[in-house]
């Protein structure tokens, strides 16, 4: 979990600088120190899912980012670490040396990607090692708005089909969908009731009939009902009656048959672990399971298991289920998922997106920057370089920076760093290297020159040394290893 308290700086009143070149320097100083010495965030963004195995993974590839050499040895040691990490969180065997070997294989592959250092290389192998074990991105349901679109939910007893189809309920009627829930288990007492008051909470339409003992009947009665009002989702919740599948898979065949749904969906308890494969294959087998849902993935240690196996078994995962409240639930995107588990939210979006704006820092201008040399011409090409990286706060996710920015707040940062840019264009080279000329005389002829006000250009300058000193600061704390900006609460640790 994250430890950072989430003042933000501009909330905070102990915070007195500038909120513009903090946001600066806290993005330049993630992306200085990877080029500078490739340090991992220390703790990033780690809202883990499976916390243990995410811990753990993480630690293994600080090791990597603490070492001063990385040779064939430290490279066996980090695999070794991955595979503890994996058997602990009960990945199955032989998928963890599958895991492993690959990484081993790929991680001193001598052609290096120009621009990309060894340790950044060997985090993007083990990053896409974990995704492609994940499986392929999916897409959520697959719905033609509009139409109505049957999805049913099977799955065994307590896997938690009922609590998943609220979830879910809720998920698309906040994204404009027209939802509905059926109840189809008339076997265990409550289950009426149950998905009745789920369905209250997020505001959505249910049809049930306590009276109805066939199910096949029951489905299609309540199918029809929701086609009269319109819906556009229709979320079928079934019996889990069984503790074990064949007899349910007989029964879910029946209904299937009856109401035709677009899509079955498998709900799976992740706390299964491994066997959560084997169960995934059997329904396979028997049925035409269009996508699966792990659920619980919020508690047990075995929930690294029970993805990669399920996985493993090349159905799709669409979602997964990390919680009892109605919001914990999650599309499961295997790329950014790896990502959390190694603590970084998006390592791969923000490395493609570095190469594509082809930003890459220098790495004499990052430890220049880093001593304390950070002209006027260091602070533009940086906003020029961000600029091209998109938008701010998008930046900043991408990052894992931890704080949101206040509502607006993005849009007028933008605005700020557009006129700071006027304010340059309106320099002269001499003053862009060397901000101490710039007195009032000049001032004067800047301001006038980009359309702006004296005042304006000496914030732009009040801003610029602040930056100077917190890169110089980032500089010496990277030396002495120690993360933080001073003054600044809550960004401890984001180097
Ligand atoms: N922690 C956690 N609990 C969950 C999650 N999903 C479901 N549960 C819990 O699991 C239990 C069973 O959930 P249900 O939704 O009733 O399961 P079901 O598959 O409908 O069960 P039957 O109708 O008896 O077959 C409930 O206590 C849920 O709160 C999850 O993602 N995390
Ligand atoms: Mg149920």
């Amino acid at each position: 979990m994250s430890n950072h308290t989430q003042v933000h700086p501009i909330n905070n009143p102990v915070f007195s600088l500038p909120p513009l070149s903090t946001i600066l320097v806290v993005i330049q100083r993630r992306r200085l120190i990877w080029t500078a010495d490739g340090a991992l965030p220390e703790d990033g963004d780690v809202v883990l899912v499976l916390e243990g195995l995410g811990k753990s993974l993480n630690s293994a590839l600080k090791k990597l980012f603490g070492a001063s050499v990385i040779d064939e040895e430290l490279v066996k040691e980090l695999v070794k670490d991955i595979q503890r990490a994996l058997l602990v969180a009960d990945v199955d065997v032989s998928l963890v040396m599958a895991i492993t070997e690959r990484v081993q294989e790929q991680a001193l592959d001598e052609t290096l990607p120009r621009g990309v250092s060894r340790r950044e290389h060997i985090v993007r192998v083990v990053w896409d090692t974990l995704a492609f074990f994940l499986g392929e991105k999916t897409v959520p349901l697959t719905i033609n708005p509009g139409k109505p679109n049957l999805v049913m939910m099977v799955g065994i007893q307590g896997s938690g089909k009922t609590t998943t189809i609220g979830k879910l309920a809720r998920y698309y009627q906040k994204r404009g969908i027209k939802t509905g829930v059926i109840c189809a288990d008339n076997f265990r007492p409550g289950a009426y009731s149950q998905l009745k008051q789920l369905a209250e909470k997020s505001n959505v339409p249910f049809w049930g009939d306590e009276d109805e003992k066939d199910a096949t009947k029951l489905a299609k009665k309540g199918v029809k009902e929701m086609q009269k009002k319109g819906i556009e989702l229709i979320l079928l919740d079934t019996s889990g009656r069984h503790r074990e599948e064949t007899g349910l898979i007989k029964e879910m065949r029946d209904i299937s048959k009856g109401v035709k749904p677009q899509e079955i969906v498998l709900v799976i308890d992740g706390t299964l672990g491994q066997q959560a494969g084997v169960q995934a294959a059997a329904f396979q087998k028997a049925t035409n399971i269009g996508s699966i849902i792990v659920t619980k993935l919020d508690g047990g240690a075995k929930g690294g298991g029970a993805l990669s196996a399920v996985a493993a078994t090349q159905a799709p995962i669409k979602f997964i289920g990390v919680g009892e409240g109605m919001d914990a639930i999650e599309t499961f995107d295997p790329t950014k998922f790896a990502g959390r588990l190694l603590g970084m939210s998006d390592i791969r979006g923000l490395i493609d997106k570095v190469r594509e704006a082809q930003i890459e820092v220098e790495e004499d201008q990052a430890k220049r920057i880093m001593k304390g040399q950070f002209t006027l011409k260091d602070m533009m090409a940086q906003m020029k370089q961000l600029k091209k990286m998109g938008p701010i706060g998008k930046v900043m996710e991408m990052l894992g920076l931890q704080y949101k920015l206040p509502e607006g707040m993005a849009e007028i940062q933008e605005e700020n760093m557009k006129r700071w840019e006027v304010m340059m264009n309106s320099m002269t080279k001499d003053e862009l290297e060397e901000p101490k000329l710039i007195k009032s005389s000049r001032i004067k002829r800047i301001a006038k020159g980009s359309g702006t006000s004296q005042k304006d250009v000496r914030d732009l300058l009040k801003q610029h040394e602040q930056m100077k000193k917190m890169m110089k600061q980032m500089g010496k704390q990277r030396r002495g290893r120690k993360g933080g900006i001073p003054g600044l609460p809550g960004l401890e640790g984001l180097g």
